[in-house]
């Protein structure tokens, strides 16, 4: 059914990637993801070298399988995470919200897989010619920091354009959504909202409570005005910053509002506050369960809705 590219290309059994999510995807969640057979991610968000060089050890101690760092290059600290990836000999980097250009050949020389996150057509080029071993197309459907385009515009166009392995991603949560973007030229599948309630995710029980309570309707994107566009749960802090945007913020004051604010939500469980990052299929996302159960179900699913067209 599947090519296996890139089951092959990252030594795993499903082409199932868990998202890295900054201050929530830690060596529990990405351990538990990579010991079921997909690729657990740990985030390393806004976090220094020394901290997520702690959350590899861990992980490296509770499963032998492969594993990845997410690399937010917006963060002050990417250099020092560049380095402790190298250092801890991690086997895959998956990189966001920036361009992995400046790190790439250390990476490649200390036989790193490395996979940037691109939100469009002309980055993802840009990223083959680089050299990148494989692509995640990410639609705005996600949460978190977004670009512009849907996942089902954007992945065929990507495909098109591509010779190297593509990931889509945004929207996708159980097998329907695996299907489609099988269908639609992807070799595999990264899914972010439904892994915030597995059991093994250290996120607050609050958190968790806000995705399972969520309807279709219930995201939002905030941040346009400042050129880093954010998904997340609509509260208090989204309400108030879509105030500020429409009153005119400058830049500075809108950033300073969201400084902090998803460490908020993910480890304090500051509901109204916080950040509650997420993806516009967080309607979907009903049911607790382990990395396990959720990995399989959407994989096992997925072939069944594929065989069904086939
Ligand atoms: O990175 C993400 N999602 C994230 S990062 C994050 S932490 C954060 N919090 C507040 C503000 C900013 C970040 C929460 N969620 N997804 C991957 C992603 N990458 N989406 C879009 C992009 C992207 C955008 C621009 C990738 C490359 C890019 O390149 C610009 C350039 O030309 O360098």
């Amino acid at each position: 059914m599947f090519d296996k590219t890139i089951e092959k290309l990252l030594n795993i059994k499903y082409p199932i990637i868990q998202g890295g999510m900054a201050w929530i995807s830690d060596s529990s969640l990405a351990s538990a993801v990579s010991e079921a057979g997909g690729l657990g991610v740990i985030a390393a968000g806004g976090a220094p070298g020394e901290i997520v060089r702690q959350e590899i050890i861990k992980t490296k101690q509770m499963t032998d399988k492969p594993f990845a760092v997410n690399v937010m290059l917006l963060s002050e600290f990417a250099d020092e995470v560049a380095k402790v990836v190298i250092e801890e000999k991690v086997p895959i980097v998956i990189t966001g919200a920036g361009s992995p250009e400046k790190y790439l050949e250390a990476w490649h020389q200390n036989n790193i897989k490395v996979i940037p996150v691109v939100p469009s057509v002309l980055l993802a080029t840009r990223m083959e010619k680089l050299g990148v071993d494989a692509v995640v197309v990410e639609g705005m459907e996600a949460g978190g920091h977004i670009g512009e385009l849907t996942t089902m515009a954007l992945l065929p166009q990507v495909v098109d354009a591509l010779k190297i392995p593509v990931i889509a991603a945004g929207g996708i949560a159980d097998g329907r959504g695996f299907a489609a973007v099988v269908m639609l030229g992807a070799n595999g599948v990264q899914v972010g909202t439904r892994f915030l309630v597995a059991n093994e995710c250290t996120v607050h029980e609050n958190y968790k409570e806000q995705i399972l309570k969520a309807r279709d309707t219930d995201t939002i994107v905030t941040g346009r005005v400042t050129g880093h566009p954010v998904r997340a749960l609509k509260n208090k802090l989204a309400r108030e910053f879509i105030k500020l945007e429409k009153n005119g913020a400058s830049i500075a004051e809108l950033e300073a509002l969201g400084v902090g604010k998803l460490q908020k939500a993910a480890k304090d469980g500051d509901v109204a506050g916080g950040a509650l990052m997420a993806g516009q299929i967080a309607g979907l996302v009903c049911k607790k369960q382990s990395a396990k159960e959720i990995v399989e179900e959407i994989y096992n699913q997925g072939l069944e809705v594929l065989k069904k067209y086939c």
